[in-house]
């Protein structure tokens, strides 16, 4: 990571990015009003509902609904801080669990508050996040019991019915929906899995009441781009994609890839697309988990989206056959287009298959593939097309680490 940056209004700074130059302790947490007492839950669950916080783990739902829903089922009940972000690009959950532990715990024990839990996890994958976790837990000794529980770091090991699977002592993979973790979750229990960004908005909007609107309204974008390496920005809903790409040293990008890999790619106009879930879907895009990754004159879009493909094609749990198949078209016919092997009919079926599979899996790795697959061919006709019979150089390097 190379730097971690706070956009927010003057006066604003310290969000959940603060300069603190060192990782927050428990004394460092409580000075800035950190664990204050709770004392009416069901108003801090209005105020979230009011300010319109959204999930941060990808798909961007209302938390205040999802709270109201574990809230409303049948104790015992159980929340899950979820810091196993598996989409690449993404580091805003580790670089949380690592630097500000404190104030996903303290989000956690709101959420339990608030929903009536009696029991949390902590889920994540990265060692160093364990490690500040572990020590954070020890210094606060929580009056809600709380357990980490370590998973392996693949795409899908972070959708939530794959984190209750894993809690619940089965492999990380997703399971059929529903139900869903609030209707049947941990040990069967109503169950929040919130992620960890979340969370820490939830601890920052109470801790600061001051500051609850641009706490609910901004987010933590890890941005990256050709020359490696990756900045976590905090910026607020509705930074256009250029602000994030000067401040990060990639003004000059052609295109970025939105969302990890969840938001398909994005070409002529990138630059004054609005962040938010809202405006990035009306673009036929997705903010995801919020990673955008800038693609530079030298990338070819094409061969961008050959390696995702192939990339979601290999991060397939395997268990939905119309994935297996789906994933493995999507590339293959991804590949010919790279190859200068692809005629009008193998772009024919790229156009219909990226319409008809989008959720026909049991999670979303499925949909990221098509959306990959749309986006290019909507968005990059004319690359799309100079590529037929001949491909390109970068697509012949893309391809070599595709096997062929
Ligand atoms: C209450 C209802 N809750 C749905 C809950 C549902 C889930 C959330 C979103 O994730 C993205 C994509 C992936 N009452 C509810 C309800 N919910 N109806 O709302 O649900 P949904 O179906 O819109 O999305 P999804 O399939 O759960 C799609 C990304 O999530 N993803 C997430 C990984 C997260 C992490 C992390 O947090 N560390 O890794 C993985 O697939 O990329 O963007 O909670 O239960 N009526």
């Amino acid at each position: 990571m190379t730097g971690v940056i706070s956009l927010l209004p003057e006066g604003r700074h310290g969000l959940l990015v603060p300069p603190l130059g060192r990782s927050e302790d428990l004394d460092s947490y409580l000075a800035v009003g950190g664990y204050a007492p709770l004392v009416a839950p069901q108003r801090l669950l209005d105020r979230i509902a009011a300010l319109g916080l959204r999930g941060r783990g990808g798909a961007g739902f209302p938390a205040a609904v999802k709270l109201r829903a574990v809230r409303a089922a049948p104790g015992p009940r159980v929340v899950v801080a979820n810091g196993e972000e598996g989409e690449p690009g993404s580091v805003k959950d580790r670089w949380l669990l690592r630097h500000r532990p404190h104030v996903v715990l303290d989000g956690l024990r709101l959420a339990a508050a608030m929903t009536g839990a009696e029991r949390g996890f902590v889920y994540l994958s990265d060692a160093p996040a364990e490690r500040a976790v572990r020590r954070a837990l020890a210094e606060c000794a929580p009056e809600l019991r709380i357990d980490v529980v370590r998973t392996e770091h693949t795409y899908v090991a972070g959708e939530e019915s794959a984190v209750v699977r894993r809690i619940n002592g089965g492999p990380a993979l997703p399971t059929a929906k529903p139900p869903r973790p609030f209707e049947s979750g941990v040990g069967g229990a109503p169950t929040l899995v919130a992620n960890v960004e979340t969370l820490a908005r939830v601890a920052a909007m109470y801790s600061r009441p001051d500051a609850a609107d641009p706490v609910a309204g901004s987010h933590l974008v890890t941005v990256s781009g050709p020359g490696g390496g990756a900045a976590l920005v905090e910026v607020p809903a509705g930074t256009h994609l250029k602000v994030l790409a000067d401040l990060s040293g990639h003004g000059r990008a052609d295109a970025v890839l939105l969302g990890g890999l969840f938001g398909g790619l994005y070409g002529e106009g990138w630059a004054d697309l609005p962040l938010g879930h809202d405006s990035l879907n009306a673009v036929g895009g997705a903010l995801g988990c919020g990673a955008l990754h800038f693609l530079g004159p030298e990338d070819c879009p094409v061969a961008v989206a050959v390696e995702a493909a192939a990339y979601l094609g290999a991060q397939s749990a395997r268990q939905c056959g119309v994935c297996v198949s789906g994933t493995g078209a999507l590339a293959r016919a991804l590949s010919a287009v790279a190859h200068g092997e692809a005629g009008y009919d193998t772009v024919e079926k790229l156009h219909r298959w990226s319409r008809q599979l989008p959720g026909r899996g049991a999670c979303g790795l499925l949909d990221a593939a098509a959306r990959i697959g749309a986006t290019l061919l909507d968005r990059f006709p004319d690359q799309v097309d100079a590529h037929r019979g001949s491909g390109c150089p970068a697509c012949s390097d893309a391809a070599s680490e595709d096997g062929r």
